[in-house]
């Protein structure tokens, strides 16, 4: 038996920017695929009482992860930017609590937690329980989930709202067996509609 859904569980939408999307700078296939999924899981969570999370990646435009500072990747998601605006269709509740990520110039950040302390305020809350979905299930997803579970949160991948961006292929089945290895578990959407609504 699950537990249902509570304030003591936590949303985390990572990354669900344009840029991540077909279209943008640095697009995951089907990356848009996760808006749906997620879109009714902030809807759930919302009527449960958890609080929801949307993390932005949100570089200067003379970021270290960019090819012309001798990064990997293509300029994307600078802050401001149409890019780097979360995907039209992604419908957040008003009181989402966005944290914006990697923003100085010579910090790369894949994780939520990248800076030291900011599980804290969720601990505060008495979050104890988080679920991750959104992009990029080999970088910002799975970082953030391994953090997560080193922080002493039970956490949660959410299968059906992920999608990655494959660098190398298998690199999104490897990301999930790396945090089920780190104790994170996998849920699918349907096994979240409990409670009783
Ligand atoms: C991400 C690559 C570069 C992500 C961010 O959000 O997963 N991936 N920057
Ligand atoms: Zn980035």
């Amino acid at each position: 038996m699950k537990p249902p859904l509570d304030n003591t569980c936590a949303l985390i939408v990572v990354d669900v920017q344009r840029d991540f999307c077909p279209g943008g700078a640095l697009a995951v296939r089907d990356g848009d695929a996760v808006v749906e999924p997620l879109n009714r899981c902030a809807a759930l969570f919302a009527r449960a009482g958890a609080a929801i999370i949307a993390t932005r990646d949100w570089h200067p435009p003379d970021h270290c992860s960019f090819r012309a500072q001798g990064g990997p990747w293509p300029v994307h998601c600078v802050r401001g930017t149409p890019g780097a605006a979360f995907h039209p269709a992604l419908k957040l509740p008003s009181d989402t609590i966005i944290i914006s990520k990697a923003e100085s110039p010579e910090v790369e950040s894949y994780s939520f937690f990248g800076e030291p302390g900011l599980e804290q305020p969720l601990v505060e809350r008495g979050i104890r329980r988080l679920f991750i979905g959104g992009l990029a299930t080999d970088y910002c997803v799975k970082f953030t989930a391994l953090d997560a579970a080193q922080a002493g949160f039970e956490t949660s991948v959410l299968t059906d709202a992920i999608r990655g961006v494959e660098v190398r292929p298998g690199d999104s089945e490897r990301a999930i067996a790396e945090m089920k290895a780190a104790g994170v578990k996998r849920v699918r959407l349907e096994d979240l509609a409990v409670g009783t609504g």
